[in-house]
Parts: structure tokens; C-alpha cells; sequence
């Protein structure tokens, strides 16, 4: 077991982070608010581990959220990264780079017949978002429950009172206006959206969905769902976004969309792509992506876009895609869903495994998930004592039931083992604990 002591390192430093930053963090899920406790700030990665400032060494499953499907800080990256400083950081101009990254994403997801590099998810979304309406004339988008596309306020909104009704704001500062236009179906109900469709007439530019849900934890798409999207977008002349930020060329080297057979109209990108680094791409049909501004009438640009230091790390993380290491990523992530499931089986704890590939989610509850109502009775609370038990048994895994669990070519069978072990240790403890309140 790791000790906490009272005043470690990462504690004064949250003191200090909390005095200048909004909750000691800049994205706050990494604040612990869902599982309690202090997050330990991070001084050095390697392969599958990360170590605090406390010196103290995690096996990571966090993987910086999916980027690190090689792992941390490997040594070609490191390579090709110190070769690119000696260069400069940023030019604001144009670099073979970016041509380099460019085609090897489109011979990676043919659908991306033109990208544009950006800096995040976010603005990825944001910005298919823009194209979307522009080429279709329309304002309405449907997206899913449960499912995540960055902060552009479109996407921060729930469904409203009925199930066809426009949506409403789930943060302030989303104009109701915006949020109006924003519709929210059920994943993997096709009927759901039929309905909006039908509601909706001719007023919806674009459907988005991330092809294999993660930002509810992983719920991969029921058996005709993404086609069924397909046709229902194509009948109505809407757009089909694929936001692939999580599942870009971590589901297969092409992505959902490859895996799945279906092509999208435009495709959103992330984590992966930039190799640890911060980019973000959007790309799709050349007749759609001709619309963006030099070339047509829509607007997008960014000072730090297809930085060289960022393209660098997206040529080289991109480059090592192999079918090998994808089938030792799907070998590890099996391994470590059975192990879990094993673990629940063998003290009594209620536990649902979705695993996608390489990436999992371990809900605590007693039935199957399979949207976000079904993911949302998950019991948080037990989730959290699980978190916090494995933290203390040094495996890192995501501080919210609602994210997925990243596996990378730097990972063993060993850390799996470490994993499960640790796992099985701490659902007992938590059995006990049960056991213990009811006497
Ligand atoms: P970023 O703006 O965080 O680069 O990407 C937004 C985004 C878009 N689409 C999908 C499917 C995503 O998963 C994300 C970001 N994912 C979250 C957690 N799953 C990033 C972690 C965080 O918010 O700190």
C-alpha cells in the first residue's frame, strides 16, 4: 500500500494551484471532485507509469485521457521532439509537417478527403460544427446523451422537457438561444432519432456522435446503430459528424469508421493525433472541406495550428500504428476486463465491464449498460472507495466512473496482473466494509 502522509507534496501544491487556479486544475475533472482526495501532481512519466512529486510511481491508466497509446515519454518521440526544437517551435506559416500528417491521415481514414489541423477537440467540434450549417443552410444539430464534444456551447446542452423538445443549457453562460438548436437523442435508440427527424423536418444540418461512446464510459455502439445513422443522416440530407477524438486510431488505425465499415461525412479528431501534444483535426468530403476559408466562406484559423513541434509528435505517434500493436493492445484490454469481471464475481461486488479494444469501463452497477440512463444509475459512491483503493495500491486508474480506462504498447501483462490484483484486494476490503455496516 502507498502511504499518504499529512502534507505531501502534491497537497501544498494544491494549496498553491487552488490560489491561482479555478479549483487547482485546468480541466476539472483532474481535480478528484468525483472520488475525493488529493490528485497527485505529476513530475515525470515513462512507458506505463507516472510518478508525483512525492516520488511515488503509479501504473497509469489515465494515459492523459487516450493520447499515450504508446505509452509515456517513449524514446523515438523524445527523439524526433529534440530534433524538432533545435529547428524553432512555431513558424505561423506553412510546413511540410503538416502535409506529412495530412496524408497519412487521409490514407489512414480515406473519408478525410481534406483536414485541417487545429489545437484541441474542441475546437475540432466546434468547427465541423460551423461547416455543417454553413453547407446545409440549417441550424439544428442532434447529438447524443452522454456523449462529449469539447466545450462549444452547442454541445453543452441535455434534452429538453420531452423527448422532442429543443435542448436546454447544462452550463451557464450557453445562451438558451444556442441551446435551443441543439437536439439530444438516446444512444444506440435509432427510434430516437427517427422522431427528432421527423419533428424536426429539414431544419437539421448534422448528427454527431462519437462512434464508440467514452465520455459516459465506454458503451460501444448495439449492432446496427452507426448504419442506421447513416441512412437516417443521408435520407434527410444531414450531415454524419464522427467525433473520433478518443476513438481515432485507437479503435483500429482507421478509427470507428474503419472498424465499422461506415463513412462519414466529416470526422473530428484528437489525443492521438498529436502524440501527446495539443492537436485537433477536422476533415471530411473535399466538396464540404473546400468551404473553409482560404478556399470558401467559412471561417476558422489558429495562431499555434499545425505547430511543428506538435506535427512532429503526430508523424511519429502515427507512423508506429502496427497491426501488432493492435492486437497486443486488444490481447491486454480482454485481459484486463475478464480479470476485473473475475474480481467482481469473486467478492460479491457489482460490477459491468464494457471494454472496447483497448479501452474500458468498469461500472459499478447490477445491470448492463448500454446508454446514459443505464450508465447514470451507476453507484459513483462505490466507484470513488474503489478509485481511492487502488490509488493507495499504486494503479492510477480514471478519477470518474464515467471515462474510460486507457491501455498502451507500453503496458505489460505484468501491469494488467498488478492491476487486477489490486483490483480484487479492494473489492474485498469494500465487501468487508459492507459486510461491516450491515452488522
Ligand atoms: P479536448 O478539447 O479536450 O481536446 O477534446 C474534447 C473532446 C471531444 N470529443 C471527445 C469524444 C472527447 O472525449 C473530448 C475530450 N475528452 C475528455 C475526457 N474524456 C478530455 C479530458 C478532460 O476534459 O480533461
Amino acid at each position: 500500500m502507498i502511504s499518504f502522509p499529512a502534507m505531501s507534496a502534491s497537497k501544498r501544491l494544491f494549496t498553491q494551484a487552488k490560489r491561482i487556479l479555478p479549483g487547482g486544475v485546468n480541466s476539472p475533472v483532474r481535480a478528484f471532485s468525483a472520488v475525493g482526495g488529493t490528485p497527485p501532481f505529476i513530475r515525470r512519466a515513462r512507458g506505463a507509469r507516472v510518478v508525483d512529486e512525492d516520488g511515488r510511481s503509479y501504473v497509469d491508466f489515465v494515459m492523459s485521457w487516450g493520447p499515450m497509446i504508446h505509452g509515456h515519454a517513449p524514446a523515438g518521440l523524445r527523439r524526433a521532439l529534440r530534433d524538432a526544437v533545435e529547428r524553432g517551435t512555431s513558424f505561423g506559416a506553412p510546413t511540410a509537417l503538416e502535409v506529412e500528417l495530412g496524408r497519412t491521415v487521409r490514407r489512414l481514414m480515406p473519408s478525410i478527403e481534406r483536414v485541417r489541423f487545429v489545437n484541441s477537440g474542441t475546437e475540432a467540434t466546434m468547427s465541423a460544427l460551423r461547416l455543417g450549417r454553413a453547407v446545409t443552410g440549417r441550424d439544428r444539430i442532434i447529438k447524443f446523451a452522454g456523449c462529449y464534444h469539447g466545450h462549444g456551447d452547442a454541445f453543452l446542452v441535455q434534452a429538453g422537457s420531452g423527448a422532442t423538445t429543443l435542448g436546454v443549457p447544462t452550463s451557464p453562460g450557453v445562451p438558451r438561444a444556442v441551446a435551443a438548436d441543439t437536439l439530444v437523442a438516446r444512444y444506440n435508440d435509432l427510434d430516437s432519432v427517427e422522431q427528432l427527424f421527423k419533428k424536426h423536418r429539414h431544419r437539421i444540418a448534422a448528427l454527431i456522435v462519437e462512434p464508440i461512446a467514452g465520455n459516459m464510459g465506454v458503451v460501444p455502439p448495439a449492432g446496427g446503430f452507426l448504419e442506421g445513422l447513416r441512412a437516417l443522416t443521408s435520407q434527410h440530407d444531414a450531415l454524419l459528424i464522427f467525433d473520433e477524438v478518443i476513438s481515432g486510431f485507437r479503435a483500429s488505425s482507421g478509427g470507428a469508421q474503419e472498424q465499422f465499415g461506415i463513412r462519414p461525412d466529416l470526422t473530428c479528431l484528437g489525443k492521438i493525433i498529436g502524440g501527446g501534444l495539443p492537436v485537433g483535426a477536422y476533415g471530411g468530403r473535399r466538396d464540404l472541406m473546400e468551404q473553409i476559408a482560404p478556399t470558401g466562406p467559412v471561417y476558422q484559423a489558429g495562431t499555434l495550428s499545425g505547430n511543428p513541434l506538435a506535427m512532429t509528435a503526430g508523424n511519429w505517434a502515427l507512423a508506429q500504428l502496427t497491426p501488432a500493436l493492435y492486437a497486443r493492445l486488444d490481447r491486454l484490454g480482454q485481459r484486463l476486463a475478464s480479470g476485473l469481471a473475475d474480481a467482481s464475481q469473486q467478492t460479491g461486488i457489482d460490477v459491468q465491464i464494457n471494454v472496447h479494444g483497448s479501452v474500458l469501463t468498469p461500472f459499478f452497477a447490477g445491470a448492463p449498460v448500454q446508454d446514459y440512463d443505464t450508465a447514470t444509475r451507476a453507484n459513483t459512491a462505490a466507484y470513488a472507495r474503489f478509485f481511492r483503493g487502488m490509488l493507495a495500491r499504486g494503479i492510477y486508474p480514471p478519477p470518474s466512473q464515467f471515462e474510460g480506462w486507457f491501455l498502451s504498447g507500453a503496458h505489460t501483462l505484468q501491469h494488467v496482473e498488478r492491476a487486477v490484483d489490486a483490483a480484487r484486494a479492494t473489492m474485498k476490503a469494500m465487501r468487508r466494509r459492507q459486510q461491516a455496516s450491515r452488522r
